[in-house]
């Protein structure tokens, strides 16, 4: 074999683990990986900084359920793509973050390398599931291999590879091999016996599913109709039963009543979710019953919702053995129970909308028949999207995403053209308020570069109006809370978008209709006061 240099072998090797898109930005310290990806034919997207290249990659994670890769150089490629990372590892995404590092014999010398950063490995431990300082090229096939087991075969979370500019250069000769990543674990039998039996004489049980119950909707919709239980999801978990199914109760657990009969259920079986506070804005939610959980981290299991019936799997098998073990039994509570304790929350949900609710609820009752069933929507935190957890329907799983666990400003937009890119067939939306859009709208620039058919929606209340409303409750004089905001058609258009201001309901759902075919992404502004959202 002729020998190729370290950092090609890498792009070679993430190619036979079937990588075929990388989100990056490069550097001299990179050089070497981006003569692999030539080489290897695989695409890369370049982002105008590296936030926006984690984020992308978290985006096209969640379209494809593969891991999204990230390109980027040491030091501030590191450092920028911080927040993209560490939003992944909250919300379990896989994701293989190749940095450079400044070079090996300078580490911890304090010697003023090029993009020295003291301990770059440590940087981002603390949000990745590991994080290695590679010194030898050897040491990558057993790294990455690592890092797939991660993704595959556990609760997925980033990994993060630092490759210092002289240890990319050296020549590395073996033709390294993708390795099988481990089977997922499967539930203890005797586990889901206790839970089927707890399940069957439970008198008002709930359901509760987060991101990690994605692809369970057969087992969990027959388990739901056994015993009559509703189904509240988390944002993650949104669709996987559909919103129409007369069980479910959306993803409304930001609203009382629906906190009010988890609080009551006598049972809570509660799948793949840690509950993140940013899902229902509480420091903790009251739960009386037990709680049956399944989760494939065994970390979820002992935490702040601790489980009577803590069974560690995979979701989907687990569901599917409960579904078995509860159709030999007979149910206390019934399908008619369960649908009627459904349609008195969901009743005393709307009449509990504040008018602002109701005016974001307006915008996504436009927006829902614009869009295709298989949309996805990827939210940024404004007020608009937290009430769209709840007001926007979903039939179908992995198509709502709105991260509230690390809640970053800014996420939307490069997510959605990850997820754009990912998944070409998809249609994608992004919605992000006037505050949280400038910290990415660079990166309209890439999208426009990338020719995305991608509608921009811009909710503007000329205000970080989530702050303001907290200042003004508490009395504190409003400080740094309403930015003057750009004139956003112009700066779109600028950017290479075609862009506009929504003039009424009309306008709105034909423009965003447009944008899903046009040939370059489209802001489109939507005031907060315009009069046609009384309506
Ligand atoms: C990176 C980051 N910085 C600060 C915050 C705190 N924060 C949460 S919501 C918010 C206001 C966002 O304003 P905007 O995007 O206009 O949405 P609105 O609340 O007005 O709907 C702020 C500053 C955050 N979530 N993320
Ligand atoms: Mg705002």
């Amino acid at each position: 074999m002729q020998a190729v240099t370290c950092g090609e072998a890498v792009m070679k090797l993430l190619a036979a683990y079937e990588v075929d898109m990388v989100f990056g930005m490069a550097g001299t310290m990179t050089l070497e990986l981006y003569r692999g990806i030539a080489r290897t034919g695989i695409r890369h997207v370049q982002c105008r900084n590296e936030q926006g290249a984690s984020l992308m990659a978290d985006g096209y994670a969640r379209a494809t359920g593969k891991p999204g890769v990230c390109t980027i150089i040491g030091g501030p490629g590191v450092t920028n793509a911080a927040t993209g990372i560490a939003q992944a590892y909250c919300d379990s995404q896989p994701m293989l973050v190749i940095s450079g590092a400044a070079p090996a014999a300078t580490h911890g010398k304090g010697w003023g390398a090029i993009h020295e950063l003291n301990d770059q490995a440590a940087v981002t431990a603390g949000f990745t599931a590991f994080s290695a300082m590679i010194r030898y090229p050897d040491e990558v096939p057993e790294l990455i291999a690592r890092a797939y087991a991660v993704f595959r075969g556990s609760r997925p979370r980033p990994v993060h590879l630092s490759l210092p500019r002289d240890v990319l250069l050296l020549p590395v000769e073996a033709d390294w091999k993708p390795r099988r990543a481990p089977f997922l674990p499967m539930p203890d039998p005797a586990a889901i016996e206790e839970a089927a039996q707890r399940l069957a004489q439970a008198r008002r049980p709930l359901i509760f599913v987060g991101g990690g119950a994605v692809g369970t909707r057969a087992p969990l919709t027959a388990i739901a109709e056994r015993i009559g239980a509703p189904v509240l999801s988390t944002n993650a978990g949104k669709g996987i039963l559909p919103h129409s199914h007369p069980l479910s109760l959306g993803c409304s657990i930001l609203q009382r009543p629906s906190q009010q009969a988890l609080a009551a259920a006598d049972l809570v079986l509660l799948v793949g979710s840690e509950v993140a506070a940013g899902d229902h804005f509480l420091t903790k939610l009251e739960i009386s019953g037990e709680i049956i959980r399944i989760d494939i981290d065994p970390i979820e299991l002992t935490s702040m919702y601790p489980a009577a019936v803590p069974i560690q799997a995979d979701a989907r098998a687990a569901m599917e053995a409960l579904a078995s073990a509860l159709a030999r039994r007979t149910p206390t509570s019934g399908r008619s129970e369960g649908e009627t304790r459904v349609r008195d929350i969901l009743t005393r949900n709307a009449a509990e909308m504040t008018d602002l609710e109701k005016r974001h609820a307006r915008v996504w009752k436009i927006l829902r028949p614009a869009l295709p069933a298989d949309t996805i929507v990827m939210g940024d935190a404004t007020q608009v999207v937290y009430t769209g957890s709840f007001a926007m329907p979903m039939e179908m799983e992995r198509c709502w995403y709105y991260s509230g666990n690390y809640c970053a400003l800014g996420s939307a937009l490069p997510m959605a053209i990850g997820a754009g890119l990912g998944a070409p067939h998809r249609p994608v939306i992004a919605v992000a308020g006037d505050g949280g859009i400038m910290f990415t709208v660079n990166e309209l620039a890439t999208a426009a570069e990338e020719h995305l058919a991608l509608p921009v929606i811009v909710w503007n209340n000329d205000a970080l109006k989530a702050i303001v409303d907290g200042m003004d409750e508490r009395q504190i004089p409003r400080i740094g809370v309403e930015p003057v905001s750009p004139d956003f058609v112009g700066l779109a258009e600028s950017l290479g978008c075609h862009a506009t201001r929504a003039a009424s309901a009309e306008h709105l759902a034909r423009s965003v209709q447009t944008a899903l075919t046009a040939d370059r992404p489209t802001l489109i502004e939507v005031r907060e006061d315009s009069a046609w959202l009384n309506a």
